[in-house]
């Protein structure tokens, strides 16, 4: 990372991190080429390898449109894969320009890391995991269970303040690694596995019999997941933040990859000022004024992404459900551009 260098009242030079003293990151990200992404270890569906080696998901979708508005080509992205405990070190330290990694946007850590939530890409809840032959219905029935989650997560706070509430003893298996937890839950080590219900579903596919296991109904936390750059880069945070923006808006204006070409002679202003011939959105980001068309062309609008990595016709399999647009019941929802 860059450092600037201070001097101090008694001539002696302290460097400081370029985060907190407003660093370029934009300029570092042009002049080397790519954007560094921050990923996960493998979440089928959110960031994770395909058997050709690249990696995919709706998290990976948000560092590709990142580079799509930056360089006009989303292909430019290398990714780290951190753990959860990892991953918010590799941010303040510049290894990372922008961390995708279904991580809870939380107060804590929005206001005691010296980061920035960019926006929520997934709405999501912590729910619980168990074998069918268990026999239980519901999470008021795991009263004496071995719980299995991940270290370093808003998993384990989230699952005392639930069996505390509800009078009900536990016993927690914390592991740093997610293929651990798998492990642990699919060899029997406890009864439970808790995670975002998103991750249920995604870590569901890697044990050795999916079937035999089922999602209890309880949502028992709020988990907005979203992109986090750095504090005191605010030209960065607004591109990430509006990178999300304009792929929220775009499924808003019906604007698709496949029909944006055609877009660029609608008559509506919105869309219009969406695809770059009217206006100079792309410019006040420090882009080019396609930043937007080359979004959507490349990576999609946001239901495209949301279809193509988690949807109903994934192994997933999951709905739109609080992630379907605000006009349509949901919360995903964008300031225009204008
Ligand atoms: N959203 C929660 C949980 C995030 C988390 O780390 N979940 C685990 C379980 S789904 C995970 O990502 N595993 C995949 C990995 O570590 O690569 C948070 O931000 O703390």
């Amino acid at each position: 990372m860059k450092k600037i260098v201070l001097s101090t009242a008694l001539g002696a030079a302290v460097a400081v991190a370029a985060s907190t003293a407003g660093a370029a990151t934009l300029d570092d990200i042009k002049a080397k080429g790519h954007v560094q992404c921050g990923v996960s270890q493998g979440l089928p569906g959110f960031s994770n390898t395909d058997d050709k080696g690249n990696w995919t998901g709706i998290d990976v979708d948000v560092c590709r449109a990142v580079a799509a508005a930056v360089f006009g080509d989303a292909s430019k992205v290398k990714y780290t894969p951190l753990s959860a405990k990892e991953r918010f070190t590799a941010l303040q330290s510049g290894e990372i320009d922008i961390l995708s990694r279904n991580t809870t946007w939380t107060m804590t850590r929005d206001t005691t890391l010296g980061l920035n939530f960019a926006g929520v890409n997934y709405y999501d809840g912590q729910g619980f995991m168990v074998r069918k032959d268990l026999g239980v219905k519901s999470a008021l029935e795991l009263g004496g269970a071995k719980v299995c989650t991940n270290t370093g997560t808003t998993t384990e706070l989230n699952v005392a303040d639930y069996f505390r509430a509800n009078k009900l003893t536990y016993e927690i298996v914390a592991f740093e690694k997610a293929d651990e937890v798998v492990q642990a839950y699919d060899t029997g080590r406890c009864d439970v596995y808790t995670t975002d219900a998103s991750g249920l579903y995604a870590q569901r596919l890697k044990l050795a019999k999916p079937g035999d296991h089922m999602v209890l109904p309880e949502i028992i936390s709020k988990e907005p997941l979203g992109p986090v750059v750095r504090q005191g880069d605010d030209q960065w945070f607004n591109l990430v933040k509006w990178t999300l923006f304009a792929m929220i808006n775009a499924e808003e204006l019906g604007v698709t990859s496949a029909n944006i070409d055609d877009m660029k002679k609608s008559t509506n202003p919105a869309i219009k000022r969406l695809v770059g011939v009217e206006g100079n959105f792309g410019q006040n980001l420090g882009v080019s004024n396609e930043w937007a068309y080359n979004i959507v062309k490349q990576v999609g609008n946001y239901g495209e992404i949301f279809d193509a990595n988690v949807g109903p016709k994934t192994p997933l399999g999951i709905s739109r459900g609080v992630n379907a647009l605000w006009s349509k019941g949901g919360l995903q929802y964008a300031p225009p551009v204008r």
